[in-house]
C-alpha cells in the first residue's frame, strides 16, 4: 500500500535537531538562536507531534482499507495527564531525541517539566479510560475514543491553613500541542423545541424542531501504541455557536444580544463537574451528555455510511462502548437517527441497537445510579423521551410475559422511575439495552449480580460478565520509573515484557537473589530521593530517607477512610509520646504521606483533608518526634505527580470499607512499582492476594459479607479503647479545631459509623504492627517488593482490554504492516 514509505520522517539526532529548530522558529515564532525552556519544549512538543500524526494517517489508510470492526469507546472523562514522555517511548525515539536535545544544549527531562497535566477527569474512571485507549493502540486494535475537550480540567486544589480552596484549571492557556483542531469535522447538536409528525410515501415519521442549536467541532489527540506503528485517536469535541440558528436573530435586528448569546454555546463544554460521584442532575450537566454523545454518532454514522450502502452490517462493523451511564443517551441517538433520519422502522432499529451497546458501571453504590428527571429530559430532549418511553413499553410488556405481573419487580425494572419527580434510570435503560453488563472486579461484579442489578442477572444472566481493571505498564512503570524499568529488563533478559505483562512474573525466579535485592533497593531509595526533593520543594520539609514512606493518595471520601488513616496515625503518636527512649529506638520511622482532592461541595471530607494538617502541625513540630514520625500533605494530586509519588512509595494503603470500591487501581500502579499494600478485602485486591498471596500484603478488616451484620449492630457494636481515645484526642482539641471537628467526631462514634472505622480499628492497627515488623527485616521486605512486582502482570490495561476485545466487542487486531 506503502509505495511513498520514504516520506516517513526521520529520527536520527540530525534530523531531530533540524525538526525542532523548524518549530522554533516557524511555530514557536522564536529566533533558534534565542529561546527558553519553554518554547523549546513546544517546539519539541511539535516535533513529536509529527511523528504522532504521520502514524496515525498511516494507520487510518489501514483501517480505510481493511475496514474492519471498530471499538468507539464513549467516555465523559478522560484524565491523560502528561503525553511528551508517553508518546516518545511508544514511538521509541526517546533517547533519540534526548541525544538531539542534548546537542542543542538542553536537557529532555527538564522540557519534560514544562508540560502541564491534561486533567479532563475526575479520578478512577477517568485514568481507567486514558490507561485502556493506550492498550488499545498498543494491542492494534481499530478503536476510537469519544469525549469532551473541557476548557476547564478539574479543579486546582490549593491548600490555605490547611483547608482545601478550589481554582479553575484553564489548561489551555498556554496552547495545547497535542491536539489537532479539526475546523471541518463539525456537526450540528439539537436541543429543546417540539416534535410534529410527519408523513412520507405514506409512512408516518417524527420529526424534531429544535429551540436550540450549537456546533460540535472535533480536536484529535493521536494515542499512539507501543511497539506498532498503530497509533489511534481520542476525539474530543468542543462546542462553538451554530450560525445556521442564529440567522433569525440577526435578521430581526437584535445583533448584540444575538452575538452574546451565541457566546452561551461555549459554556456546554467549558467545564467539568468535579463530583465523581453523585449526579447532580444539572441541565448544563445533561446537555454536555447529550452535546458529547450526539456529535459521536453523528460522527460514528457518517464514517459508516462512506463504505456501507445500507445498515445491514452496521453490528458487524460497529462496537460501542458506554464507559458508565454518562454516555448512555447514546443508545437513544442512534435509536433517533435509524428511526426518524434513516427511516428503518422500530424492529430494525431496536435490533441493531441490541448488538452493538456494552455498558461498563463503576460504581458498588446503590444511591450513584444517574436519574434524569422526565421534565428536564423531556424540555431538552423531546423526542428522546419518546423513544425512551417506547423502549420502556416494548420492554415492560416483554417482561410481563416472562415474569407475570409481578408489579414489585416490574416497578424496580422499569427505565421510568414514578414517584413526586418522575426519573429516568440510566442504568436499566443502558442494561436492557446493552448485550453486555460488565463490573470493574470479581466481587463488584457479584455485587451487581446478587444486590444492584439483581432482578436483571436474574432474568439475563448472560449478560453478565466481569472486566477487572488494569492500568498500562507503559505509563506506569516505562514512563515514571525508568530505574525500575531497566533493571526489570535487565534480569528478565529482555524488553518484551513492556508490551506482554506475563513476563513480568519471570522475576520471580530472582526474587532470593542478593544482587537483584542490592540493585532493587538502590533503584526504591533514587525514587525515594526524588521524592523526598519533591517533598521539600513543595512543603520545606525534609524527611528521612530510611523512615518507610507509607503513601495513601487518592479522591478523598468516607469509604476511602483517609480518616482511618489519620486515626492511626494520632494512635502512632500518642504511643511514641508514651514510650521511653529505649523502646523509641525501636519504633520504625515513618514519612506518611497524604494527597488528593475533596469534591467542592463535600464538607466531610474537606474537613478530613484539614484534620490531616492539624495533626502534621502538630506532630511535625514536636521536637521529641523528631523523625520517627513526619505528615506530608501533597497538594494538587493529579497524574504527573503520581508518577512522581508512587515509585518512591514503600508502602501504600487502600482502606475503603469492604463492598465500597468497585474495583481500585492506583493500587494497581502501586504494585507495579514494588510498593507493598495494606489494604481491606475489597474491590481487585481480593483478585491481587490470589496472584502475589497474602503474606506479601498487609490485610486487614471486616470481609465483605461481615459487613452487613456489623452494621447491623449500630451503637452495640464494641470498638477497641484505643479507638475511643484517639477520637477523644481530636475532641478536646488537642490539635485545635475542636468545634469544627465535632461533626466528623460524631459521625464515628455518636451515629452509626457507616463506615465502620471503629470495627475495623484494632485489626487496622495490627496490620500496621506487621508492616513496621516486615520492615526492619530488609531482605524480607525487599522479596516481597520484588514478589509484589512480578504477580502484578494480571493489573495490566493490556489483559483487561484483549478479554473486552474477545468476549464483548468482538474486535480483532488491525496493524500497520511495518
Ligand atoms: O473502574 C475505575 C474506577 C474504580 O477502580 C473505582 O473503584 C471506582 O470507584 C471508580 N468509579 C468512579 C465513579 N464514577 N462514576 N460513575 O470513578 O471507577
Amino acid at each position: 500500500i506503502f509505495g511513498f514509505m520514504d516520506v516517513f520522517l526521520e529520527n536520527d539526532p540530525l534530523s531531530l535537531q533540524k525538526d525542532i529548530l523548524d518549530h522554533v522558529e516557524f511555530t514557536v515564532a522564536k529566533s533558534r538562536f534565542n529561546f527558553d525552556d519553554f518554547e523549546a519544549y513546544q517546539a519539541l512538543a511539535h516535533s513529536v507531534r509529527d511523528r504522532l500524526i504521520e502514524r496515525w494517517h498511516d494507520t487510518q489508510i489501514i483501517f480505510s482499507k481493511k475496514d474492519p470492526k471498530r471499538l468507539y469507546f464513549l467516555s465523559l472523562e478522560f484524565l491523560m495527564g502528561r503525553s511528551l514522555s508517553n508518546s516518545v517511548i511508544n514511538l521509541g525515539v526517546r533517547d533519540q531525541f534526548a541525544d538531539a536535545l542534548s546537542q542543542l544544549g538542553f536537557e529532555f527531562e527538564v522540557l519534560a517539566e514544562q508540560e502541564g497535566d491534561a486533567c479532563l477527569g475526575n479520578g478512577g474512571l477517568a485514568r481507567l479510560s486514558a490507561c485502556q485507549m493506550d492498550s488499545l493502540a498498543t494491542l492494534d486494535y481499530p478503536a476510537i475514543g469519544y469525549g469532551l475537550r473541557y476548557q476547564y480540567g478539574l479543579f486546582r486544589q490549593i491548600i490555605l491553613d490547611g483547608f482545601q480552596h478550589e481554582q479553575p484549571d484553564y489548561w489551555l492557556n498556554f496552547g495545547n500541542p497535542w491536539e489537532i483542531e479539526r475546523v471541518h469535522i463539525t456537526y450540528p447538536v439539537k436541543f429543546y423545541g417540539t416534535v410534529t409528525d410527519e408523513v412520507l410515501n405514506q409512512e408516518k415519521y417524527k420529526v424534531w424542531v429544535p429551540g436550540e442549536m450549537v456546533e460540535a467541532v472535533a480536536y484529535d489527540n493521536p494515542i499512539p501504541g507501543y511497539g506498532t506503528r498503530n497509533t489511534i485517536v481520542l476525539r474530543l469535541w468542543a462546542a462553538k455557536p451554530s450560525d445556521q440558528h442564529n440567522m433569525e436573530a440577526y435578521n430581526t435586528g437584535d445583533y448584540v444580544d444575538a452575538v452574546v448569546n451565541r457566546q452561551k454555546a461555549e459554556s456546554i463544554s467549558s467545564i467539568l463537574y468535579p463530583d465523581d460521584r453523585s449526579y447532580q442532575g444539572k441541565e448544563l450537566q445533561l446537555k454536555q451528555q447529550y452535546f458529547f454523545v450526539s456529535a459521536s454518532v453523528q460522527d460514528i454514522i457518517r464514517r459508516f455510511k462512506d463504505s456501507h450502502k445500507n445498515f445491514d452490517e452496521f453490528p458487524e462493523k460497529v462496537a460501542l462502548q458506554l464507559n458508565d451511564t454518562h454516555p448512555s443517551l447514546a443508545i437513544v441517538e442512534v435509536m433517533r437517527v435509524l428511526l426518524d433520519e434513516e427511516h428503518l422502522g422500530w424492529n430494525k432499529a431496536w435490533d441493531i441497537i441490541c448488538k452493538i451497546f456494552s455498558f461498563t458501571t463503576h460504581t458498588v453504590s446503590p444511591e450513584a445510579p444517574v436519574k434524569i428527571p422526565v421534565d428536564l429530559l423531556g424540555s431538552l430532549l423531546p423526542r428522546h423521551l419518546q423513544i425512551i418511553y417506547d423502549i420502556n413499553f416494548h420492554f415492560v410488556e416483554k417482561l410481563k410475559k416472562m415474569i407475570g405481573l409481578d408489579y414489585d419487580r416490574l416497578t424496580r425494572m422499569s427505565i421510568v422511575e414514578e414517584g413526586a419527580v418522575k426519573n429516568i434510570r440510566m442504568a436499566n435503560l443502558s442494561i436492557i439495552c446493552s448485550h453486555t453488563v460488565n463490573g470493574v472486579s470479581r466481587l463488584h461484579s457479584e455485587l451487581l449480580k446478587t444486590k444492584l442489578f439483581k432482578d436483571f442477572y436474574e432474568l439475563w444472566p448472560h449478560k453478565f460478565q466481569y472486566k477487572t481493571n488494569g492500568v498500562t505498564q507503559r505509563r506506569w512503570i516505562v514512563v515514571s520509573n525508568p530505574s525500575l524499568c531497566a533493571l526489570i529488563s535487565k534480569w528478565l533478559g529482555t524488553e518484551a515484557w513492556i508490551r506482554d505483562i506475563d513476563l513480568l512474573i519471570g522475576l520471580k525466579d530472582h526474587a532470593d537473589n542478593a544482587e537483584l535485592h542490592q540493585q532493587w533497593k538502590m533503584v526504591k531509595k533514587v525514587n525515594k530521593i526524588r521524592l523526598a526533593e519533591y517533598i521539600e520543594a513543595m512543603n520545606g520539609l525534609k524527611v528521612s530517607l530510611d523512615a518507610m514512606f507509607d503513601v495513601h493518595t487518592k479522591r478523598v471520601h468516607e469509604y476511602k477512610r483517609q480518616l482511618l488513616n489519620i486515626l492511626g496515625i494520632i494512635h502512632r503518636y500518642d504511643c511514641i509520646k508514651s514510650m521511653n527512649q529505649n523502646d523509641r529506638k525501636k519504633v520504625v520511622p515513618r514519612v506518611c504521606v497524604m494527597g488528593g482532592k475533596a469534591a467542592p461541595g463535600y464538607e466531610m471530607a474537606k474537613k478530613i483533608i484539614k484534620l490531616f494538617h492539624v495533626v502534621a502541625e502538630k506532630i511535625n513540630n514536636d521536637n521529641d518526634i523528631g523523625d520517627l514520625l513526619k505528615l506530608v500533605f501533597i497538594p494538587d494530586y493529579n497524574v504527573s505527580v503520581a508518577e512522581l509519588v508512587i515509585p518512591g512509595a514503600d508502602l501504600s494503603q487502600h482502606l475503603s470499607t469492604a463492598g465500597h470500591e468497585a474495583s481500585g487501581t492506583s493500587s494497581m500502579k502501586f504494585l507495579m512499582n514494588g510498593c507493598l499494600l495494606l489494604a481491606t478485602e475489597d474491590g481487585s485486591t481480593i483478585e491481587m492476594i490470589e496472584e502475589i498471596g497474602q503474606d506479601n500484603m498487609f490485610l486487614f478488616g471486616a470481609k465483605v459479607d461481615e459487613v452487613p451484620a456489623l452494621r447491623e449492630k449500630g451503637p452495640a457494636l464494641k470498638v477497641p479503647l484505643q479507638f475511643l481515645r484517639v477520637v477523644r484526642m481530636i475532641r478536646e482539641g488537642h490539635f485545635g479545631f475542636k468545634d469544627y471537628f465535632q461533626s466528623l467526631c460524631d459521625k464515628i462514634e455518636c451515629e452509626n459509623d457507616y463506615f465502620l472505622l471503629g470495627a475495623d480499628f484494632a485489626s487496622y492497627l495490627e496490620a500496621q504492627a506487621a508492616a513496621d515488623k516486615a520492615f526492619v527485616d530488609e531482605e524480607r521486605w525487599t522479596k516481597m517488593s520484588i514478589l509484589s512486582a512480578a504477580g502484578s502482570g494480571k493489573f495490566s490495561s493490556d489483559r483487561t482490554i484483549q478479554q473486552y476485545a474477545e468476549n464483548t466487542w468482538g474486535i480483532q487486531p488491525c496493524r500497520c504492516p511495518f
